[in-house]
């Protein structure tokens, strides 16, 4: 039976949630999920035992909790060091780390105007201008790592923290229909390609319909 279990929320619309898994799973830590339902009361008191932020993801491992999504990365690294969740050489850890964090602390205007619905299609969406700054810095991101190591992720061979990291906006660009260059295009198709992200949707699909609160930034 796994010793570790990670809290999360609605597949649907939490994006750390998601980020959170698929590091996770990158890690290859055998660990079971817990879903909390976000719109129930009783869920949120559960969490609040759970997870000391009343925020998910939240793993615990053992006797070990560990909250924050790149607080949960580093400590995957730390247990599974060879599961490639940072690269190889300190330099491009440090390009990851970087990346990582500007996601982790940034583009608030890219996640309040495109919040993560992968159950939606907004074709012909109107993205205002502070988001498509976000979305320029969030591709040039994508295509100096993949042009600095050659793919087919974002620091190359291996699926790392980064490409966790940045997920759910490859989603949000497919949900609303953000036009991108080849580069990032085919990054994206690789990313939902992933069998971790089909088994993800498939479960998020199967989600109860529209929690209308968050239909926002979640
Ligand atoms: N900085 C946190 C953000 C986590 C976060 O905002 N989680 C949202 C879900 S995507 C949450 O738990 N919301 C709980 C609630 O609103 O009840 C992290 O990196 O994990």
């Amino acid at each position: 039976m796994a010793q570790a279990t990670l809290s999360i929320s609605s597949k649907n619309y939490s994006s750390w949630s998601l980020r959170g898994w698929l590091l996770a799973r990158f890690s290859g830590l055998d660990f079971r999920e817990v879903v909390l339902p976000p719109d129930d009361a009783d869920a949120r008191r559960e969490l609040l035992l759970i997870s000391p932020s009343i925020l998910v993801p939240c793993l615990t491992h053992a006797t070990i909790k560990v909250w924050d999504t790149l607080a949960i990365a580093e400590y995957l690294n730390e247990i599974k060091p060879q599961s490639g969740l940072l690269p190889a050489t300190r330099a491009a850890r440090a390009h990851c780390r970087a990346v990582s964090g500007e996601m982790h602390s940034g583009f608030g205007s890219l996640r309040a105007a495109l919040p993560m619905n992968l159950k939606g299609d907004f074709p012909g969406y109107k993205v205002w201008a502070k988001a498509r700054d976000d979305i320029e810095r969030i591709t040039t991101i994508w295509r100096d790592c993949l042009a600095r190591y050659r793919g087919p992720f974002l620091f190359g061979r291996k699926r790392c923290m980064a490409d966790a990291m940045y997920a759910p906006v490859v989603t949000r660009f497919r949900t609303y229909h953000v036009a991108l260059d080849a580069t990032c295009a085919a990054y994206g198709e690789r990313i939902m390609a992933m069998p971790e992200m089909v088994a993800w949707i498939a479960a998020a699909r199967r989600e109860p319909d529209e929690i209308e609160e968050l239909d926002m930034e979640f």
